[in-house]
């Protein structure tokens, strides 16, 4: 199982319980949780995927004061995940699991709105598709939210990078519901699997 890695977009606080919060956060954090805790336990000697060989990236959404995706500067969205708020933060649940080099970072460019997580950068500037590849990654896990802006985007482009996405169904969170179920419909109809834990 060396070619598998887990992908975690935008579990952060704005969009668990801050100005974005979205439907399911809660249910999709324990869940995701219980999934990273099964996929670091085993041991040398089994076949089981072992702690540390299991790459864990972490995708998030980073903006400065004034985005172009905010209500006040005519976008979309209320204020959300600016930069050095508690709202950007990764939950606390999940943060022991993440490493400055496998964290990425979107939507820090003022003018660009980035719902992908693929161009997402680390703080050494590699982009999270780059380290896939640095890492032989062939396999990908995907959780987070929300369904319909960033983690299908996200999705998306790791499936056109040719890697094979496997979509936690129960690890989601959501603007709107029915938004959620066509995002989902969409993403199988493209070849993304849908799984449950
Ligand atoms: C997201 C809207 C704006 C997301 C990020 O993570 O899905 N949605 N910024
Ligand atoms: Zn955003």
């Amino acid at each position: 199982m060396r070619d598998v890695a887990l992908v975690v977009v935008d579990m952060l606080y704005d969009f668990i319980d801050g100005t974005m919060a979205c439907q399911g956060a809660g249910e999709a954090v324990r869940n995701s949780l219980k999934f990273i805790e099964k996929i670091t336990e085993g041991s040398p000697e089994s076949d089981e995927i072992i702690y540390g060989t299991f790459p864990i990236l972490f995708v998030r959404d980073s903006h400065p004061q004034g985005h172009c995706s905010f209500q006040a500067q005519g976008g979309p969205w209320p204020e959300h995940c600016v930069q050095g708020t508690h709202g950007a933060e990764i939950h606390e649940a999940l943060r022991p699991y993440a490493t400055e080099e496998l964290t990425f970072y979107k939507g820090y460019k003022k003018d660009l709105e980035q719902y992908s997580g693929f161009e997402g950068v680390n703080h050494a500037g590699q982009s999270l598709h780059e380290v896939l590849e640095l890492l032989d990654i062939k396999n990908v896990y995907v959780c987070g939210i929300a369904t319909e802006y960033c983690v299908r985007n996200t999705c998306e482009d790791l499936k056109k990078a040719g890697l094979r996405v496997l979509l936690l169904q129960d690890c989601l969170a959501w603007v709107d519901p029915q938004g959620h179920r066509e995002a989902l419909a969409a993403m199988q109809a493209e070849g993304i699997k849908l799984i449950s834990q």
